[in-house]
This record gives C-alpha cells, structure tokens and sequence, in this order.
C-alpha cells in the first residue's frame, strides 16, 4: 500500500493512500493548501523538497522512468508554477493562461509532481505514471490536464512555443510562453532553427530555458557534443540571454522578471543545474538519466530529501 504527499507547503491534508503495485515505501505527499502567492521563498524549497519526493515515488513505482533531468528541473518549474505564471488549474485551457512547453517530454515526472500539487489532477494519480490506460504517459502528452504540447521527440518544442507567441500576437494576447528545454537536446539542428526564426520574429513573448545539467542519456554533454559557448551561440542568434544557478529559486525569478522587460526579442535563461539534484547518488551520475530506483534506492532517497 502507499501513499502520496501533496507539496503545497503548509499542506494539511491526510496523506492519500492509493493501492497500487508500489513498494510499502512509496508514498506522495497530498495538499497544496495555500495560494502561490503567500508561499514564501523558504516555503518554495518546501515545495521542491516534496515535488522530488513525489517525482521519485512516481518513477519507483512505475518501474521505469527519468529521475535525473526531472530533478535538475525542480526549481524551474516551481518558480514558473508558483510565482510566475498565470494559470488556472481548474481551467488548463484558459485562454489567457502562460504557456509551459516541456519540451524534454523524458522529464514528464516533473512536470506532472507541479500539475498534481496546483490542482490539475488528484496528486494519487501519480502513482499511476506509465500504467496502462493511465492519463501519464512516460513522456508529456496533452491528454494530461495542463500538459501543452505531446513530447518526447527531442527539439521540437521550441518550435511550438515559437507557433503559440506568434498566436498571441495574432490573437491579440497577452500571454508568455515558456519552454523547458534539455542542454543534450541542443544538439538538435531544429532547436537552432526556431532559435533563428524567433528572434527574427521578435519574440519578446517568448522565454526558453535551458537546463543547463550537462548530462545527456549515458554520457556528459561535452563528450557528446561541445555546446560551449552556449549563451554566446544564443546571443549570436539574437536572443537576450541570462545564466543562472538553477536551483536558486531566486536567481531563477530574477532572470524571468528580467525576461518580462526585454523588448523586440525573445529571452533564453542558462539554468546551470545538477542532474539527479537533491539525491546524493543519482547527483551528476549519468546512470539515473533514465532508470527507477530500486526499493533500498528510493528509501535512501527519501531519507535524504528529509520529507
Ligand atoms: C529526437 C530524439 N533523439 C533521441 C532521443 C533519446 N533521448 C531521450 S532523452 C535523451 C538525452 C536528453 O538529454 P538532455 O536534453 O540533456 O536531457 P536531460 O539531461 O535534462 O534529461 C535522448 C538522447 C529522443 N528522445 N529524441
């Protein structure tokens, strides 16, 4: 039998109790009680605490799945999700809601922790990630309350956040869009050409950021591919263009608040993350791009993480 955690913090609600295939440990905290708003910057890293609980509990109990650029990704989404963006759970497809493109779709478990604890979906749902007939798929797909684009297929996104800011100034929207994108996934030659065809469009409505964890599947990101200087070939291709330690929740929102004043182009924010952050075996180990932990895994895990 296990449970899920809600990550709101100040959550009161009982723990959920899902029957399931998943280990005695596995549990996911209920309860985002309180408005994103009042979090405090002390209560966000609460919040990413319990969402790389949930991530983990999730991928354990699938069998299967992506911890590590799930957990690089933490605070950048919680920063959007939490203190950003406009949105609104109980409608995903608000007009007027920011844009969230996941464009590395492997990291689905993040994205789906953040959506469960805003109210999209019951956060016991998680424990349901790439089951039969589940609405979570291993990788991002729109049949997931909130969810924008259907991923998996690297470099793609851009291009589709790139087809949503040009849709806001068609429609006469206010709306941002944001898209999430992998360092290894620049490898991408299309990731290039939306970068070219953004700037030349002169996206100021548009943000891409990327996660910056050095790590692709099995091996590091210089050995693959040298995406070095990475923020000069941003610049270069007319974009503006911030670095960031992206597990500080607060460097993250300056950039974005920076990003909301940058005028005639779009902006690319540099988050410098660890891969598997917050987990001291799968930190920097290539090994968890895309492997559950075991059982003696996942309890070490949550020891850990403290929640
Ligand atoms: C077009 C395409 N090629 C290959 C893959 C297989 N693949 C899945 S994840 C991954 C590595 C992605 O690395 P990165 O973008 O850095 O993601 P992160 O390390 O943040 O998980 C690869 C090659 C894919 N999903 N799509």
């Amino acid at each position: 039998m296990t449970n899920v955690k809600h990550a709101g913090a100040g959550g009161k609600q009982p723990a959920t109790t899902a029957a399931s295939a998943t280990p005695a440990e596995v549990s996911v905290s209920p309860g985002h009680a309180r408005r994103a708003e009042e979090l405090a910057e002390r209560d966000l890293k609460q919040v990413a605490r319990t969402l790389r609980r949930n991530i983990l509990v999730s991928i354990a109990a699938a069998g299967s799945g992506h911890p590590g650029g799930s957990l690089s990704a933490v605070e950048t989404l919680v920063a959007l999700y939490y203190k950003v963006m406009r949105h609104d759970p109980s409608n995903p497809r608000w007009p007027e809601r920011d844009r969230f493109v996941l464009s590395k779709g492997h990291a689905a478990p993040v994205l789906y922790a953040v959506l469960a604890d805003c109210g999209y979906f019951p956060p016991q749902e998680l424990l349901t990630l790439r089951k039969l007939d589940s609405r979570l798929q291993g990788h991002a797909h729109i049949m997931t309350p909130g969810v924008e684009m259907s991923a998996g297929s690297l470099g793609q996104g851009l291009s589709f956040g790139i087809g949503q800011a040009l849709a806001a100034r068609i429609d006469g929207r206010a709306y941002r869009v944001y898209v999430l994108l992998g360092d290894g996934e620049c490898d991408e030659g299309q990731v290039w050409e939306a970068a070219m065809s953004a700037a030349h469009y002169r996206l100021d409505n548009l943000v891409a950021v990327v996660d910056r964890n050095r790590i692709q599947n099995d091996r590091f990101t210089s050995e693959v591919m040298e995406l070095e200087p990475l923020a000069e070939k941003w610049r270069a291709f007319g974009w503006s263009v911030e670095e960031v330690d992206g597990h500080s929740i607060r460097d993250i929102l300056l950039a974005l608040k920076q990003a909301q004043g940058v005028k005639g182009k779009p902006s690319c924010i540099i988050a410098h993350t660890v891969k598997g952050k917050g987990v001291s075996f799968m930190e920097n180990n290539p090994a968890f791009h895309g492997k559950a932990p075991t059982r003696e895994e996942l309890r070490q895990a949550l020891e850990e993480l403290g929640v």
